[in-house]
């Protein structure tokens, strides 16, 4: 019988997040020893704990058919193997957020990134670097370094680097100053685009479809209120990402249970307005699952 595979980074930023992501779908594993392999149970689904650097390049070589990485890596790797059509990004995850960001020495004298025109820059992204500042028209030496990227100009190495920055601590720790975004990047679910069989296809297929129930109940709430008929079409205006509301008619009342999933963050705010239309006994209930 087919199996699918899918790797996820082993231990670090991403590792924690992607599992629960795993979970969530309904999937059981038993642990192999050197846990680098888990066996799905319930679910013909093995996962393969690896560097996160590796995820990429095992999805191109057919190692596996799915994996969870950074856009950052996915979009480096795929560049280095000339623009790769061997995998395709099918759903961004909501978490791992991160910039590539150039960045200058805070004395630095420049105000734009079309001034690094000809200077060095250090980077463990070179292959993204290069096509992100190429499409910006700046031609610049990259000096590839596989980490401790922010101690590059210090050093006298490079004049600048281009790195990943979240909260810009380690830029501030280490005298420099953020130019210029490069990439916004998240984690996202990549698959692969190579032919697999009917039976590796359905269960795919299967698998896609439980991902993005989990993903579309993590960002959906229920909500259910009470409100005069005539309110009806306010109320739905003001539910975010609400079309068709289920109406019920209440005993002995000339008001209206309505019930709706909102496929949006639902704020105080929103509630606030839903009141100040005639809303009454609004209740906002997570979402455990959804299939469409
Ligand atoms: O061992 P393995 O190779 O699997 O792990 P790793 O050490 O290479 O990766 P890891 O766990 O650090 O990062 C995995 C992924 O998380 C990255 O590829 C990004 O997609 C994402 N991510 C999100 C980040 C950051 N935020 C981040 N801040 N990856 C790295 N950083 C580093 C950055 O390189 C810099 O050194 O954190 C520092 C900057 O952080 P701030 O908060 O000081 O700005
Ligand atoms: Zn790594």
């Amino acid at each position: 019988m087919s199996r699918l595979r899918v790797a996820i980074q082993k231990s670090g930023r991403l590792s924690e997040r992607s599992l629960e992501i795993l979970r969530n779908c309904g999937l059981k594993f038993a642990r192999s020893k050197d846990k680098l392999f888990w066996y799905g149970q319930d679910f013909p689904l093995d996962v393969l704990l690896v560097r996160d650097d590796d995820i990429p390049r095992m999805l191109l070589d057919g190692v596996c058919e799915l994996g969870i990485v950074g856009e950052n890596i996915a979009r480096e790797v795929m560049l280095e193997r000339n623009g790769s059509d061997g995998m395709t990004c099918r759903r961004k995850l909501g978490f791992g957020h991160c910039h590539l960001s150039l960045a200058v020495p805070e004395n630095m004298e420049i105000s734009s990134a079309s001034e690094l025109q000809g200077l060095r820059i250090a980077t463990s992204y070179p292959s993204l670097t290069r096509d992100l500042l190429a499409k910006k028209g700046i031609s610049t030496e990259i000096v590839e370094l596989s980490g401790s990227v922010e101690i590059a100009p210090g050093l006298g190495t490079a004049e600048a680097i281009a790195d990943l920055v979240s909260t810009g601590s380690t830029l501030r720790a280490n005298h420099l100053r953020e130019l210029e975004v490069l990439f916004d990047s998240q984690a996202a679910l990549y698959c692969t685009t190579r032919s697999i069989d009917d039976e590796k296809q359905g269960l795919l297929d299967r698998f896609l479809s439980r991902i993005e129930g989990v993903l579309q109940a993590a960002e959906s709430k229920y909500v259910m209120l009470h409100a005069p008929r005539e309110a009806l079409d306010k109320i739905t205006a003001l539910l975010p990402g609400v079309e068709h509301p289920s109406i019920m008619p209440l005993e002995g009342s000339d008001r209206i249970a309505i019930h709706a999933v909102c496929g949006e963050t639902v704020f105080w705010e929103h509630l606030e307005a839903l009141k100040a239309v005639g809303a009454s006994a609004i209740l906002v209930l997570p979402v455990e699952k959804m299939l469409a």
